[in-house]
């Protein structure tokens, strides 16, 4: 007989995610005392996920699909992304099943790692259980080195056929339960960059791989020919390129969805998405690199913030003195202080397919200086126009769009056109709506029953 109830405030929340077979609810039937949810069966055995308490009520485990099942793998993550959904995660364990080689084991966590961007998804949140631990004879002082130092996955648990639920439980309190739990919200757009839906179709798999291969190669190439240029151009062509590298991603998107007929729609759409989102991580991994080599132009720059001493206004200093100046005299762009003639470099850059060739063609130049005027709405910007001087000026924590991570490459739609990211959020809200209330399924009646939320 089982209760659904509350979670304890202090319960841990740990969802299980992994192939199929890897001994997730033989975790789950240890950790909860419930009986009936594992097998032997060579095909995904839980469908949808569920809930469980341990006796005590410190942890509970949510039970979730085989996340590479052959069939059905957009119902199988939608419940992973229902059970992701459900309340503050303290950890992502991601079970694998030990094997004799312990170099196998770690390449399979290497790409369940690999497979998340750390901005999607705080990595904190990742961890590994290695089960079958009874079937190998390497033991986990062998393996954790690897895992935490190498990998950087701070939390690793084992568990055999032989342990008792407890003992799990203890571990899982051991590695994540000094840690504050992460509320996570999947939406349509956070599913496709977490979770990979594709049939395995080889040709678009490597059309994928050449896609990202050309991209990996204009970085290259742009690395190569920037260095030919003067210090201020470099920088100038830096900001393009990356401006450049986002649109390029978008072309690289409708190029294989052409290649490939996709059309986005009816049941093929999760698969076609899936497969442009695959594409567009691996891109945006590429993109982040040249976005964060961006970020080193804007190192010398005085990050810090200060208000006007007689009006509202928040002020950053990046050229000039420490000097008696005007609120509202601003620079229009960062560029100012590198650019010794004021002028700031434009580029065109084409890429040649056949010879797979980058090339780089300066257009000319821009006055920043007569920019910076131009369009700033009032004589002074913003500004009230008083005299104001730095050292006078009471330091402010920066505004929150000056926090965000320049490297970020969260500003990269999965599928970034025709609407059809809209059209599968759309979807995705309804599938997920269609699942409804997970509830925790609890055996002890000692505890008041209730719902799940
Ligand atoms: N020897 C040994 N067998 C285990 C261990 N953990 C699980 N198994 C066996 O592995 C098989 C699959 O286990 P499950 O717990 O059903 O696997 P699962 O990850 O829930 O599989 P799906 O629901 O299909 O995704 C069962 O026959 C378990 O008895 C372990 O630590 N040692
Ligand atoms: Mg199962």
């Amino acid at each position: 007989m089982s209760f659904f109830r509350f979670a304890k405030p202090s319960a841990l929340y740990v969802v299980l995610v992994g192939d199929v077979g890897s001994g997730k609810s033989t975790l789950v039937e240890k950790i909860s005392g419930f009986g009936g949810q594992s097998s032997a069966a060579s095909t995904s055995v839980t469908v949808v996920s569920n809930l469980f308490e341990s006796p005590d009520g410190t942890v509970v485990v949510c039970d979730t699909p085989g996340s590479n099942a052959m069939d059905d793998q957009f119902e199988h993550n939608l419940n992973i992304a229902h059970a992701l959904n459900f309340m503050p995660v303290h950890s992502i364990l991601f079970v694998i099943k030990a094997d004799t080689r312990m170099d196998n084991v770690i390449s399979g966590i290497r790409k369940y790692a690999e497979g998340f961007i750390p901005e999607d998804i705080p990595m904190e949140l990742l961890g590994v259980c290695i089960t079958h631990m009874d079937t190998v004879s390497w033991t986990p002082s062998d393996v954790v080195p690897y895992i935490k130092n190498k990998l950087g996955i701070e939390t690793a648990i084992f568990s055999s056929i032989n342990q008792s639920g407890d003992s799990i439980c203890k571990a899982i309190r051991a590695e994540v339960g000094k840690r504050a739990p992460i509320k996570i919200t999947v939406d349509g757009e956070l599913f496709l960059r977490l979770f990979r839906i594709d049939n395995n179709n080889i040709k678009i798999l490597r059309e994928v791989r050449k896609e990202v291969a050309r991209f990996e190669l204009m970085k290259d190439e742009f690395y190569r020919i920037k260095a030919a240029f003067s210090t201020s151009e470099q920088m100038d062509m830096h900001f393009e390129f990356q401006t450049w590298m986002f649109e390029e991603i978008i072309e690289a998107q409708k190029r294989l969805s052409g290649q490939n007929n996709f059309t986005f729609y009816g049941p093929q759409m999760a698969c076609e998405a899936s497969h442009v989102a695959n594409m567009t991580n691996q891109l945006r991994k590429v993109l982040s690199d040249v976005r964060i080599e961006a970020m080193q132009y804007h190192r010398d720059v005085d990050t810090n913030f200060r208000k006007c001493q007689y009006c509202p206004v928040v002020w950053q200093k990046i050229e000039g003195c420490d000097g008696q100046t005007v609120c509202g005299k601003r620079v229009s762009n960062l560029y100012d202080s590198w650019s010794e003639s004021g002028t700031i470099s434009t580029f065109r850059f084409v890429w040649n397919p056949l010879k797979s060739k980058l090339q780089i063609t300066k257009l000319g130049t821009r006055n920043s200086r007569k920019e910076r005027t131009a369009g700033s709405g009032s004589q002074y910007g913003g500004g009230c126009g008083r005299t104001i001087e730095w050292k006078n000026m009471a330091p402010v924590t920066a505004p929150v769009e000056f926090n965000i991570d320049p490297s970020s490459t969260k500003d990269v739609r999965p599928v970034a056109f025709d609407g059809v990211m809209d059209a599968f959020s759309k979807k995705f809200k309804q599938a997920l709506d269609g699942l409804g209330d997970l509830k925790i399924n609890s055996r002890n009646k000692n505890k008041k029953a209730g719902g799940a939320k």
